[in-house]
């Protein structure tokens, strides 16, 4: 069985398997450059798998063999029936794994976005799992088990997004110090990318002073920070605005979200936007790219 992995080919002939349609078609769709390719030294158009799933996201396609474009837990899934948080809470409450990754792929390679994905199927799934723990030490192996498979789910769609472009401004990002949450600052990671940004996450329990040495050192244009832990909120609040103040004197945005400021107003002055979703993090992170190409950013 041929399965992908990240920067790898496909041919004409396996992107047409994957998808259920004759070679022709996919071939028409390279020469009509609906599908970017290249070409061998012999000839052989092939196709990045990155481009390919692209292509399947854009135009609803279905993918009767999602193995052949490194989907594994896909395989057997049938290509109907809605993948809801509910099942999801199931397949993660039950440790299934393979059903709960192929429940976030899914609609992933359907055309949902990652922050859609996250905000709704995941969010709802956890936060459902997360009533377990108060029931003793069974619901705590539940819980750390379903964010292990959460947090490969979303590494599979980060590694289905193409590669930044060389030109892509960076963000950097993490959970505040003493927060221990990691899926949060991993999936603002994803979003970003699947918005064109070059993303490091510095993952949970990142000090400012790290943030901010790591924005300088990677010329980040947008910083993000996830709080979910009320504790670290408390001892961040004050110290909030001189960080954004820094980080705007440098001519970079602080972004900053979390269930621990859920809310409530975060103060942080003109350099800081409090926001409440994944969604909204992906919106406004387009609008920031989007004008900073339509002024030439940075002036130089
Ligand atoms: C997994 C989990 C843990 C794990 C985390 C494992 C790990 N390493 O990641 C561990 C075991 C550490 C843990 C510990 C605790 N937990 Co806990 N945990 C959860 C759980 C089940 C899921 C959290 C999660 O990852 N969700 C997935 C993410 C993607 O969703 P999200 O956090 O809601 O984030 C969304 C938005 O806030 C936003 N967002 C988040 N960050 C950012 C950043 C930016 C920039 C933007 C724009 C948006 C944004 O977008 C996200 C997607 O929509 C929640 C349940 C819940 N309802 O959230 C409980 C929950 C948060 N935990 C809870 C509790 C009580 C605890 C403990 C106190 C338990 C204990 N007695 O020890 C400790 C406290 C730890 C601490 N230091 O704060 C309670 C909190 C109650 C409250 N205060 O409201 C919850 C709600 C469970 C419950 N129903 O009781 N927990």
């Amino acid at each position: 069985m041929a399965v992908r992995h990240m920067n790898e080919t496909l041919s004409p002939r396996e992107l047409a398997d994957a998808v259920g349609v004759s070679e022709s078609s996919v071939k028409r769709w390279v020469d009509s450059e609906r599908i970017c390719a290249h070409k061998t030294a012999g000839g052989h158009r092939r196709i990045p798998r990155d481009e390919a799933i692209r292509y399947i996201r854009s135009s609803g396609l279905q993918v009767p063999r999602p193995e052949i474009l490194g989907f594994i837990e896909l395989l057997g899934m049938p290509w109907t029936g809605e993948a809801t948080s509910g099942a999801l809470y199931r397949a993660l409450r039950g440790g299934q794994r393979d059903c709960a990754i192929g429940l976030v792929t899914r609609p992933f390679l359907e055309g949902g976005g990652i922050a859609w994905i996250c905000d709704t199927l995941l969010r709802d799934a956890l936060s459902e799992i997360g009533t377990l723990w108060q029931h003793g030490r069974e619901g705590i192996v539940i819980e750390h088990r379903a964010v292990d498979i959460c947090l490969q789910a979303v590494a599979r769609l980060r590694d289905a997004l193409p590669a930044p472009s060389p030109t892509a401004a960076t963000a950097i990002g993490g959970a505040a110090a003493s927060d221990p949450y990691l899926l949060a600052s991993q999936v603002a990671a994803a979003v970003l990318q699947e918005g064109g940004w070059r993303a490091v996450n510095l993952g949970p329990d990142t000090p400012l002073e790290v943030l901010a040495r790591g924005a300088r050192e990677q010329e980040a244009r947008l910083v993000w920070l996830s709080c979910s832990s009320d504790d670290a909120a408390g001892e961040l609040r004050s110290r909030l605005a001189s960080f954004a103040e820094d980080l705007g004197s440098e001519g970079r945005r602080l972004v900053v979200g979390g269930r621990a400021w859920a809310g409530r107003p975060v103060r942080g002055g003109k350099a800081m936007t409090h926001l409440h979703s994944m969604a909204e993090l992906d919106a406004f992170a387009r609008g920031l790219a989007a004008s900073d190409a339509s002024s030439d950013y940075p002036r130089t």
